[in-house]
C-alpha cells in the first residue's frame, strides 16, 4: 500500500494534513490509534477538561467558511465542544476517508535503497510511503509513574489523559486523585462535585487563577465573525499566536498601539494589594518584570501566597495550597474554576505529599507515611510524556540502522521542530525547537503542515527525492533555542516543569519549546524555504 505520505495521527495537525497535502495533489493515508479524530480532546475526556485558549482563537483560519457556521457556545470551550469541532471539520471536508482508526504504529523505519518509509501497525499491516509525517502531538504519552503496590490496588484505576469514553459514575465512591497540573485543578473541583469524598494526593501546589467562564453571547460573536480576517493577521504578528482581539476594537483593522508594559515594582505595596483586591489572581499575571526579574517574581509568589490564605478557610490546608521554591512563569500557567473554594468543601482533604509521601498503593488504597487512605478509585492526572514522548515511543528508526532515541539520548535534537537530521523525508509537527506549546497550538500546525506541504511539492517539482535537516544547523538552531531561553522564569534553576522534561524520570534536562515567539519562528522557516532549503542536504 503504497502513499505519497503517510501522517500518524488524526489530531488537529492529522486533519489539516489531509486537507492541504490532498488540496497539492498528494496522496495521503493517515494512521490513528483511536476510534475517531479529535487527538488530545479525543482522549482527555476526564470531568472539566477544557481549552485554555479562547475558541476564537483556538480554531483554524484556513477556511472562512468554516469560520463563519461554526459556532462556540463558550468563550473558553470544553473538550466535548472542541471534539465535535474537529470532527464537524473531518466531516465538513471530507477527512475521513483518508483515516484509518484503531491502528497504532509500531515501527517507523526508513529504507535507504528505495527511498520510502514503512509504517508498521498493531493491525499488522505495513504502509509505505516517500513521506511521513509524525502528527503525533505534544502531550499525547500520559505518563504514570511507578508507585510501589500499583497493580495489587482491586479499585478502579483512571489516567486523565485516558478518561474512559462511558460516563465515570463517582458517585458515593471515595477518589484519591494524584497530581495537580492543569489536568488535576481542571478535575479536582468536579471530581469533588461528584465524590462522597476527594483525597487530592498533591506533591507540587500550583499557581492557578480563575478561567474566563462567559458563555459567548450571540453579539459578541457576531463581532468575532466579523473580523476574524483582522484576527487572523494578529495572531500572525503575535510571539503567542493569539490575537488578544476584543469585540471592543471591532473598528481598528490595525494591532492596538503598545501600551509601556506594566511593572510590578513599579508600584507601592497598598498599589499592589488594591489591584489584587479590584482584580483578583490574575492581575499577578499581567505585569511584565515578573517573568523577568527574580524579586518582582517574588514580590507576585508572596502576594499570590497571601490571597490563597484570604480563599481558604482551613489554614493548615491554605499553606499546604502554597507553591514553595519555584515562581510564576516556571511552568504552563493553569486556569481553574473554584479550584481554591473546592478545600472548603467537607469532602475535600489535601494531601501534601511533600509532608506525608506516599509509600505504598495497596489493595484497598493508598498507604502514605502519616495515613492509610481507604478509596474506591484512584486517579492519576500525572501528567505526560511531553514534546518528545511520541516520537521516542514510535520506534522510529532512520539512515544507516540509526534509532531516534539513539540520537535523542542527550536530549531532542531537531531543526526548528521539523526535521531530524539521519531521518530523511520524515517531519514532526511542531516538534521540540519550534513554539510548539508556548503558542496557540492550531496557529503552529497550519504553519508547520504549510511548510511541510510546500516542501514536498518544492522536493517533487523539482526532481529532488529527499531532504534532511543538516546537522549544522540543528546545533544552530538548538543553541539559539537555548540562549533566548536564559533569563526567562522558565529555566530558573529551581524550576522543574514538563517543558524542560523534568516530570519524567531518566529524560534528558533540555527547553524543548522556542521561547522566541511565533513570527520570529516562522520568518526563519520561511527564510529556509525561500533559501532553496540551505539548511538542508537535497538529494
Ligand atoms: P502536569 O502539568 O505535568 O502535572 C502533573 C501533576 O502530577 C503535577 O502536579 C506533578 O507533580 C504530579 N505528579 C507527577 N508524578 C507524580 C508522582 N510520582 N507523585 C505525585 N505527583 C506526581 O500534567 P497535566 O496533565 O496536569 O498538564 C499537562 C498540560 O496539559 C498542561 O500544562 C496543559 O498544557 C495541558 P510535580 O509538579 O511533578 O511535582
Amino acid at each position: 500500500m503504497q502513499q505519497d505520505v503517510i501522517v500518524v495521527g488524526a489530531g488537529f495537525a492529522g486533519l489539516y494534513a489531509i486537507y492541504r497535502f490532498r488540496k497539492l495533489g498528494l496522496n495521503v493515508r493517515v494512521l490513528e490509534a483511536g476510534s475517531d479524530v479529535g487527538g488530545t480532546w479525543y482522549w482527555n475526556r476526564y470531568p472539566g477538561a477544557r481549552c485554555d485558549v479562547p475558541s476564537v482563537e483556538y480554531s483554524f483560519g484556513f477556511s472562512p467558511e468554516l469560520e463563519q457556521e461554526w459556532r462556540w457556545p463558550e468563550v473558553f470551550s470544553a473538550q466535548p465542544d472542541i471534539l465535535n469541532y474537529a470532527q464537524h471539520i473531518a466531516e465538513r471536508f471530507d477527512l475521513y476517508p483518508h483515516i484509518q482508526f484503531n491502528t497504532r504504529v509500531t515501527a517507523v523505519d526508513y529504507d535507504e535503497s528505495q527511498n520510502l518509509w514503512h509504517i508498521s501497525t498493531d493491525t499488522q499491516e505495513t504502509f509505505s510511503a516517500q513521506f511521513c509525517v509524525m502528527a503525533t502531538g505534544c502531550l499525547s504519552v500520559p505518563n504514570k509513574p511507578e508507585i510501589n503496590g500499583q497493580d495489587d490496588f482491586t479499585g478502579q484505576t483512571l489516567h486523565t489523559g485516558l478518561w474512559p469514553k462511558d460516563p465515570v459514575d463517582l458517585s458515593g465512591k471515595r477518589v484519591g486523585v494524584i497530581g495537580t497540573g492543569s489536568s488535576g485543578v481542571q478535575a479536582i473541583p468536579e471530581l469533588a462535585q461528584q465524590a462522597d469524598e476527594l483525597y487530592v494526593l498533591q506533591r507540587s501546589p500550583v499557581f492557578t487563577v480563575p478561567a474566563n467562564r462567559k458563555a459567548m453571547r450571540a453579539e459578541v460573536e457576531q463581532v468575532f465573525k466579523e473580523n476574524y480576517r483582522v484576527i487572523r493577521e494578529l495572531q500572525q504578528k503575535n510571539p503567542g499566536g493569539v490575537s488578544n482581539f476584543r469585540p471592543s476594537q471591532a473598528k481598528a483593522t490595525t494591532a492596538p498601539t503598545k501600551s509601556e508594559p506594566r511593572l510590578i515594582r513599579n508600584l507601592s505595596a497598598d498599589e499592589r494589594r488594591a489591584r489584587l483586591r479590584q482584580y483578583g489572581l490574575n492581575d499577578l499575571l499581567t505585569y511584565r518584570d515578573v517573568y523577568t526579574d527574580i524579586e518582582a517574581n517574588n514580590i507576585a509568589n508572596n502576594l499570590f501566597a497571601d490571597e490563597i490564605r484570604n480563599l481558604v478557610k482551613d489554614p493548615e490546608t491554605a499553606e499546604g495550597l502554597i507553591p514553595r521554591g519555584y515562581g510564576i512563569g516556571c511552568k504552563r500557567q493553569v486556569l481553574d474554576r473554584d479550584y481554591y473554594d473546592t478545600f472548603n468543601r467537607d469532602n475535600v482533604t489535601l494531601i501534601d505529599l511533600r509532608e506525608d509521601p506516599i509509600e505504598t498503593i495497596t489493595e484497598t488504597g493508598i498507604r502514605t507515611s502519616k495515613q492509610s487512605i481507604d478509596l474506591d478509585v484512584i486517579v492519576y492526572a500525572t501528567g505526560f510524556d511531553a514534546m518528545t514522548g511520541a516520537l521516542t515511543k514510535a520506534n522510529i528508526t532512520g539512515r544507516g540502522g540509526l534509532k531516534l532515541t539513539e540520537k535523542w539520548q542527550y536530549g531532542p535534537q531537531a531543526f526548528l521542530g521539523l526535521q531530524i537530521a539521519g531521518f530523511p523525508n520524515l517531519f514532526t509537527v511542531t516538534g521540540p525547537g519550534s513554539p510548539s506549546v508556548l503558542c496557540n497550538m492550531l496557529i503552529a500546525i497550519e504553519q508547520h503542515i504549510d511548510w511541510i506541504g510546500d516542501c514536498m511539492i518544492y522536493l517533487r517539482s523539482n526532481n529532488i527525492s529527499g531532504i534532511e535537516a543538516r546537522e549544522e544547523a540543528e546545533l544552530e538552531w538548538i543553541e539559539h533555542v537555548n540562549e533566548v531561553a536564559q533569563g526567562t522564569m522558565y529555566t530558573t534553576p529551581s524550576c522543574n516543569s514538563w517543558y524542560l522534561g523534568a516530570n519524567i524520570p531518566g529524560k534528558p534536562r533540555i527547553f524543548m519549546p522556542y521561547v522566541g515567539g511565533y513570527p520570529r519562528y516562522k520568518q526563519r522557516c520561511d527564510d529556509a524555504a525561500a533559501s532553496g532549503y540551505r539548511d538542508f542536504a537535497l538529494f
